[in-house]
């Protein structure tokens, strides 16, 4: 029997299954998943993933970096197809929702619409991004960065993780390094389905974030180059201490972030001593910046800021810093029609909804840069996420994925 569209609604319960059937893959003691991307537990999603697309009758394809794009024909097969996805790895503190949902309410849009014997005018493409995350491989939103030109695939080919194996390397060992080239897929626009990961929607008692825009995003590489010498022999005024450099730092960032605030947040969340040992006194360390804004003018402040106190306690301590800007993201703001067709969807279904800016980084802000694109924001507990404890509800998630679906039946059209 073929629904009319307007009444459409999600199989809640599938969709809220998928989710906690593929939580297994990489599942942790505490509730989370941990699920590196290119990982073994990454392989086993996607070919849960795989399987599950090609059931729904999608052609499924990969491309050179990894990314699956599922293709559900449309009747007019002459335009791009209206994307809809996001991203199945995870931190490795990761939890069961954040691009897991995307990913599969877009399968649930689908299982959906097969059910419901409707067809789109335009086609639809499901996606799974590679590498959102950034935790193992930098950048963050690597394969939808690539898809839009910020990066060559050979660049990012060649980017290694921290036991120096490359992503071609572990795009061969779990056999999806794909054949389509990079772009190569093209879109009449993209849709992507997130939990916020802050806490507005929640504290507000909302169900749906209509998201118009998203912070820009600094990431850095830096190096203290200090001096070992003997923790018991060595007077405190003669170390060059590369450890207590870097605590200065971390409290410097923390201050210049809340300098810029409430619309600038910055975090160090890698430090790794190169040789440590208990009674020697840190030499040398490598550690990360990440820093964020909605406002490109404060991006620029926080790098002049970041970089004069770092050159000023470098100098003081007589240490080298070494601070490598290695990605800058612009702020997002999101295609205003795709944006508008998300609220009305939200507003016709009957949901609460509030605009809102994302703190997070997502595959639709690099893909906003080349096609028309928006998300639907749906609440997490006590807006926690890149935590184990990250948790929804079933009741939003299906509202969430009811918006995608309705929200792209709007922009795909739906076949007479
Ligand atoms: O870093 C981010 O914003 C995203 O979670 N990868
Ligand atoms: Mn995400
Ligand atoms: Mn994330």
């Amino acid at each position: 029997m073929t629904k009319t569209a307007s009444n459409l609604q999600i199989d809640s319960a599938r969709l809220w299954g998928t989710i906690h059937e593929t939580a297994r893959f990489g599942a942790t003691p505490k509730g989370g998943v941990r699920r590196l991307t290119l990982s073994a537990e990454d392989k086993q999603v996607r070919d849960w993933f795989r399987e599950a697309c090609e059931a729904a009758g999608l052609e499924l394809h990969v491309d050179a970096l990894g990314s699956m794009f599922g293709l559900r024909r449309g009747r007019d097969m002459s335009k791009p197809p209206i994307g809809l996805g996001s991203h199945l790895d995870t931190q490795p503190t990761g939890g069961k929702y954040d691009g897991v949902l995307g990913t599969l309410a877009a399968l649930e849009v689908v299982r959906t619409l097969n059910d419901a014997g409707i067809e789109t005018e335009l086609p639809l493409c499901v996606c799974n991004w590679t590498n959102e995350e950034g935790s193992r491989f930098a950048p963050a939103m690597m394969a939808s960065a690539a898809h839009v030109g910020d990066f060559t695939t050979a660049d990012i080919l060649s980017r290694k993780d921290a036991e120096g194996v490359t992503v071609a390397e572990a795009l061969e060992a779990i056999g999806y390094r794909g054949e389509t080239p990079v772009g190569k897929q093209k879109f009449s626009g993209f849709v992507e389905l997130h939990i916020e990961q802050g806490p507005l929607l929640e504290a507000e008692g909302k169900t749906i974030g209509v998201v118009d825009s998203g912070q820009g995003v600094l990431w850095y590489d830096g190096k203290i180059t200090g001096f070992e010498s003997h923790a018991g022999s060595t007077p405190m005024p003669l170390r060059r201490d590369a450890l207590a450099t870097l605590s200065e730092i971390v409290l410097a960032m923390e201050s210049i972030a809340s300098k810029h605030g409430p619309n600038a947040v910055g975090t160090i969340g890698e430090a790794v001593i190169a040789k440590p040992s208990r009674n020697v006194i840190p030499g040398e360390i490598a550690f990360t910046v990440d820093c964020r804004s909605a406002d490109a003018d404060i991006m620029d402040a926080l790098d002049r800021d970041l970089r004069a106190s770092v050159a000023e306690i470098a100098a003081r301590r007589k240490v080298d810093v070494a601070l490598d800007l290695v990605w800058r993201k612009e702020p997002t703001h999101f295609h205003p029609g795709f944006v508008d067709t998300i609220e009305n969807a939200a507003r016709t279904l009957g949901y609460s909804h509030r605009r809102i800016t994302s703190g997070a980084g997502h595959d639709a802000c690099n893909l906003n840069t080349i096609m028309p694109a928006a998300m639907v924001f749906v609440p997490c507990k006590d807006g926690i996420s890149h935590n184990e404890l990250e948790d929804a509800t079933q009741a939003d998630c299906a509202a969430g994925a009811n918006v995608l679906m309705h929200a792209v039946l709007a922009l795909a059209g739906v076949a007479a």
